[in-house]
Parts: structure tokens; sequence; C-alpha cells
């Protein structure tokens, strides 16, 4: 078991990884660490994906979604999600505090005042500006491993062996109102079973809800497939069901119970962060357009 404590996220979060690695080596536990570590990315006002600073619908609305899951099954999410910076926190409330999963637009939004969240201001200069010129031509067609990169699907193991998991993003830039993906759908963005482990999900979140991905992915583990491979399966069984469109883009990440990680992605560019006792390090995904 020399691979835990460990956290691992999509992309090249070294930050986020970072701080989750600083609450697990000082002995928190899984959940507090996927928790603290997303929040690293939903302040980061360059990261136009994630939280504060997140590139909004195409009516100029920065709309969250976040979801968390703890070593118990619980879990709690909040979807569409306006004027609040850390929609993980809400999320987790949603879980600790109701006796619901999901929470909803202004209901969410309501619920985040009452638990004594701030009301923000999410859409920076820079988002606004970049919408402006988007409203030119208003195409929507994602570009891939650009326009809707870095969201953050964290997981993580601590030292009692526990897994949790996070995901929080603002969702792909320009979509429709009220459109919700992937990331705040348990099973589809995030899936932790601690028997088992742990899978999340980033890129183009329609795929991964019709596939269910991170829920196929841990059940592919619990039936003995490496987290590897069980990733690969996950993005095989989305390209299967699109013979003949594959200019998007999905990555998964999992982790077994002992640790062990994996990933894999449709089109090259896709990378994942570890941080263990031997420090931490960007992994490149291998990806099936290779
Ligand atoms: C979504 N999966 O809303 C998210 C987008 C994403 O990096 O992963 N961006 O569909």
């Amino acid at each position: 078991k020399s691979n835990i404590p460990i956290a691992i996220c999509t992309w090249d979060f070294g930050n986020a990884t970072a701080k989750a690695w600083e609450v697990l080596n000082s002995g928190g536990n899984s959940l507090d660490a996927v928790h603290q570590g997303v929040m690293v990315e939903e302040d980061n006002l360059d990261n136009q994906t994630v939280g504060n600073g997140g590139r909004p619908d195409r009516d100029g609305n920065v709309t969250l979604d976040a979801c968390i899951m703890d070593k118990d099954a619980n879990c709690g999410a909040v979807l569409a999600l306006q004027n609040i910076a850390n929609p993980i926190s809400v999320a987790r409330k949603v879980m600790e505090e109701t006796p619901h999963v999901m929470l909803v637009g202004k209901g969410a939004e309501q619920f985040a005042y009452e638990q004594g969240f701030e009301r923000t201001n999410l859409l920076t200069e820079k988002s606004k500006q970049e919408w402006e010129e988007w409203k030119k031509t208003s195409q929507y067609k994602p570009i891939i491993n650009i326009e809707n990169h870095d969201t953050i699907g964290m997981l993580a193991i601590d030292k009692n062996g526990d897994i949790a998991g996070a995901c929080t993003t603002s969702g792909m830039a320009y979509k429709m109102a009220g459109r919700v993906g992937d990331s705040p759908i348990i099973g589809a963005g995030l899936f932790v079973d601690n028997e088992v482990g742990g899978a999340t999900a980033t890129g183009v979140g329609e795929e991964v809800v019709r596939t269910v991905g991170s829920f196929l992915i841990v059940e592919l583990m619990r039936q003995g497939k490496s987290p590897q491979e069980a990733c690969e399966e996950g993005v095989k069984r989305i390209i299967a069901k699109n013979k003949d469109k594959q200019d998007f883009q999905i990555g998964f990440i999992a982790i077994n119970k002992n640790g062990e990680t994996g990933a894999y992605c449709i089109h090259p560019g896709f990378t994942y962060r570890t941080y263990t006792q031997e420090g931490h390090v960007n992994n490149p995904s291998g990806s099936y357009l290779e």
C-alpha cells in the first residue's frame, strides 16, 4: 500500500493536488482533501472552466456545477448555481445538511445564502470580453482541449484507505441557459465506491452522461479490471456510440483501493496530476486516437 495516501486530479493542477496532499499528509481525511483541493481551482481566476472566472453561458451568466462523494456513498451536488464562488462547498452542505442529493438553480442559490455563503459576481472582465467576441459568430463548436479544458475532478485516498471524490466546473462555454453536463451528476462525472475505487471525467459532458461513464469505470474495476483498463473501456464505450463523429474530447481518471491509477482519453493532450509520498507528477494520458 505504498501508494497511499494519494490524490489525483484531471489536467495539470499542481496547486490543487498539493493542497489535497497537505490535508492528507497531516492526517486529514480524503473528503476534506478533495474538497479543499478542488477549491484551489474554483478560486483560480485564470481557470475559465471552474468556479469564479468561469466562462458564461450564451446569455452571459456564469452557472456552476459541482458534486462530492464520500466513503459511505453520501453525496451532494449543485447544478446551474449562480453567484456563489465555491460550488463544491455548497455541494458538501447539501450532502451534510439536507435530506437531498441535488439542488438546482435558484433553490441551490437560496440554500447557499441560508448557509452563509456570500453573493459574488463570477463574471470576470476577461471572460466577459471573450463572450462578447464569441457573440459575433455565436458558433457553438467546442475546440478540443482548448475551450472546454480544465474542469477539475479529484480523487483521494487517506491514510485509513478511505476514498472520496469531488468534481467542479462552469461547464461548456456558451452553453444554452439551463444546460447541465456530467460534472455534477453522480455516476457520470464522478463516482466513488469505497470497496472498489473511484473515477471522474472531463470533456463533453453529454457523452459522459449517456454512458454513465464514472459509474461504469468503477464497476469495471469491481469486475477485476485495472484502473487503466477500466478507463480505456469507458472511452471505447463512448467511441462505439459515436462511430462517425470523434471531434470531441473526453478524459477519464480512476483509482483503485490500492492506490493504483489510470487515465485515458479520445484525443492526445489530456494529462492528470498525481501526488503521493514520492512527490507530484503530471502524467500524460494515453489516448484512443494516438
Ligand atoms: C461539462 N464535463 O460541463 C464538463 C466540461 C469539462 O473541462 O470537462 N471541461 O460537460
